[in-house]
């Protein structure tokens, strides 16, 4: 039977399960990343996990997060990482080396492997044909045990490219044009697989901006085929040896399709607070604007910043803007540099940054009260620039240039020239600030006084009660549950610090509650816990004696990161019922044996709410122990 090119990469790692959409399968997990933020809590589960080294065709550990270094804190977890990376056989990136998506694109991913991160844009790897998926650092960790990844069979949406892009309209546009029919939550459980002849008209960092953002959909990942595009950016890499051709069968199926004509996509921006909330840059004009920042996983590659070059090139921009630029790598940096195209950005007045996340999670660069910021990044979610009141657009490199130049939010195609991008032929390729494990670390691996040992959890009880802690509408991110920004997330190595800060700006009396109550319940609305894959989200509620999240629909990875620590995700039956609980309101709910079909009692109200836990008999076991790492435990003291 005619497979699609998704389903031709997840047979090749099938370990278990039937690929039918909805089944659970396994899937053998060739390559792992993890960046430092929630790289130090994998490696402690990883160290947890008692295996000697990893089983992986290849791990990588990236530091480009969060890169502070006010005091001895993250320091301390860069030093652990680089330590635990050399014990262990993972290739650590130093800080100052770049963007984890962008590096691992550029220097080790592979058409038809796949790929496993503790980053929920790892699925960029799917612009060059790997199927990459972001996960919980524990998920990452078993698989550099040698376990499968476990998930649920997405179903798979074809999206047919035709054409090709009009002059100052780019990939990101693309990308927000999928968004705003798609929406955030229309993703999940879903791959988007790219087709169709506008394919080869997008070169590998295109593809790459295109599948980067396809998380913002919801979806598991994104791929594009292997073609003679691809070839050549692996060429201009040295590693041309890589590439396969990869591509669906004539005749393949799609569970659902989408066409995108590339010719008729004009530039498009995604308004303040949601990257889905996506209009023509056209019908919002004229806003003046206070901070523009280019850079993150999503637009920092060697094509983005030459087009950013280009078009500042004898350009000045507006006194009222502040531009950063933070490149994605140092390769690209250094590229650049050597074109002397860097000369062209400095001379236009923008201020360079680090290669690394920087502002895209709030280290550094919040914008000021009431700011307009414009970002080339992904995700526009409320107070994530680390200032509430700002109002973030999402934007491609073309519009983030003629906005900052004009002052004002402005369509690229005013800028009138169109400059002509050619990437070299050979890049300029330095590895040198990798270190590869090519000789054990034989010292003990020093831990500093912020990195504490992870909390333990009891098994799961029979009966379930408490007050509703907190009750939430649609659309609640992991950055609304344990936000970003460079105070909170130097404490992502102590979970009983950090977890003060849950829901910090959406109720700061949560955690001293949770705790007095001796916990409780959390009600949510739609696609509860969309964005990061950050296992804090879960962690730290579970810290505070969170029991059950009773939701309308959950997003994909922090369904797996709830269960992976132990709370219950239940979803209404009738959505109705969302409406008939309150903050507040005391819950009972029995759980013995963990079937499907439950029902909690609202005492408060004296009613019922039938509701469903939709987890496979591996999950529920997990749950029952208290977590994944309990349950690896005790298999290990069984065995
Ligand atoms: C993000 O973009 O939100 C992050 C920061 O990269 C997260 C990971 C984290 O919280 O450390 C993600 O996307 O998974
Ligand atoms: Fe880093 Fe931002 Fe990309 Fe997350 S979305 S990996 S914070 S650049």
């Amino acid at each position: 039977m005619s497979k699609s090119l998704a389903e031709k990469v997840i047979a090749k790692h099938l370990v278990e399960g039937r690929m039918e959409p909805g089944e659970q399968i396994g899937l053998r997990v060739d390559h792992t990343l993890t960046q430092d933020s929630t790289g130090t809590l994998a490696y402690l589960e990883f160290e947890a996990m008692g295996v000697p080294r990893v089983k992986t065709k290849l791990s990588l550990s990236f530091v480009d997060h969060n890169m502070l270094q006010n005091d001895f804190r993250n320091a301390d977890d860069h030093r652990y990482l680089q330590e635990v990376a050399a014990k262990y056989g993972v290739v650590f990136s130093r800080p100052g080396n770049g963007i984890c998506h962008q590096i691992h694109l550029e220097r080790f991913a592979k058409p038809g492997y796949t790929l496993l991160g503790s980053d929920s844009h790892t699925p960029t790897a799917g612009g060059i044909g790997m199927i990459a998926m972001g996960a919980g650092g524990l998920d990452v960790a078993a698989a550099m045990a040698g376990e499968p990844f476990y998930l649920e069979m997405p179903s798979i949406m074809g999206v047919k490219l035709a054409g090709a892009l009009s002059p100052f309209v780019s990939a990101k546009d693309v990308i927000l044009e999928v968004l705003r029919k798609v929406t955030v939550k229309g993703g999940v459980n879903k791959i988007l697989e790219y087709f169709g002849s506008g394919v080869k008209t997008l070169s590998v960092s295109e593809r790459g901006t295109i599948a980067n953002m396809g998380t913002e959909t919801g979806a598991t990942t994104s791929i594009f085929p292997s073609d003679e595009v691809t070839k050549a950016f692996l060429r201009g890499q040295g590693r041309e040896d890589q590439w396969i051709e990869l591509k669906a069968d004539d005749g393949a199926r799609y569970n659902e399709a989408l066409e995108v004509n590339l010719g008729t996509v004009e530039p498009l921006i995604a308004l303040p607070h949601s990257p889905d909330n996506v209009k023509a840059v056209s019908e919002v004009e004229g806003t003046p604007v206070d901070q523009v920042c280019i850079g993150s996983c999503t637009n920092s590659s060697l094509r983005d910043l030459k087009m950013v070059a280009a078009l500042l090139k004898g350009k000045k921009i507006s006194d009222s803007v502040s531009l950063t630029i933070s490149p994605g790598s140092r390769q690209v940096l250094e590229n650049l540099a050597a074109s002397g195209e860097l000369v062209d950005i400095i001379r236009a007045e923008a201020r360079i940054l680090e290669n690394a996340c920087g502002p895209c999670i709030g280290i550094g660069q919040a914008p000021p009260t009431d700011g307009v910021s414009l970002r080339t990044f992904n995700r526009n979610f409320k107070g994530r620039s680390g200032t509430q009141s700002a109002k973030v657009y999402l934007v491609s490199p073309e519009t983030a240039v003629a906005s900052a130049i004009y002052g004002e939010i402005t369509d690229p195609r005013k800028l009138g020239k169109y400059p002509k991008i050619t990437l070299p032929e050979k890049i300029i390729v330095d590895d040198n600030m990798f270190i590869f494990p090519e000789r054990r670390f034989a010292g003990e691996i020093r831990r500093g006084p912020n990195i504490k040992p992870l909390p333990n959890f009891p098994p799961m009880a029979d009966r379930l009660t408490g007050e509703v802690l907190l009750k939430l509408g649609d659309n609640v991110s992991t950055d609304d549950i344990l936000p970003g920004g460079s105070e909170i997330m130097a404490l992502r190595s102590n979970i009983p610090e950090i977890s003060k800060h849950a829901f910090r700006y959406v109720d700061p009396s949560f955690a001293d509650r949770a705790l007095a109550k001796g916990g409780g319940f959390i009600v949510g609305g739609e696609n509860y816990g969309q964005g990061s894959s950050r296992e804090h989200a879960a962690l730290t509620p579970k810290y505070l004696g969170v029991k059950a999240v009773i939701a309308k629909s959950f997003a994909r990875i922090h369904l797996a990161n709830l269960v992976n620590f132990g709370i219950v995700p239940l979803t209404f039956m009738d959505k109705q019922d969302y409406s008939n609980v309150a903050q507040g309101d005391m819950l009972e709910l029995g759980v013995k044996g963990l079937k499907r079909n439950l029902c909690v009692k609202n005492v408060t109200k004296g009613a019922e709410i039938k509701v469903e836990l939709d987890l496979s008999d591996r999950e529920k076991g997990m749950l029952k122990s208290g977590g994944k790492l309990a349950a690896i435990k005790a298999k290990q003291v069984k065995e």
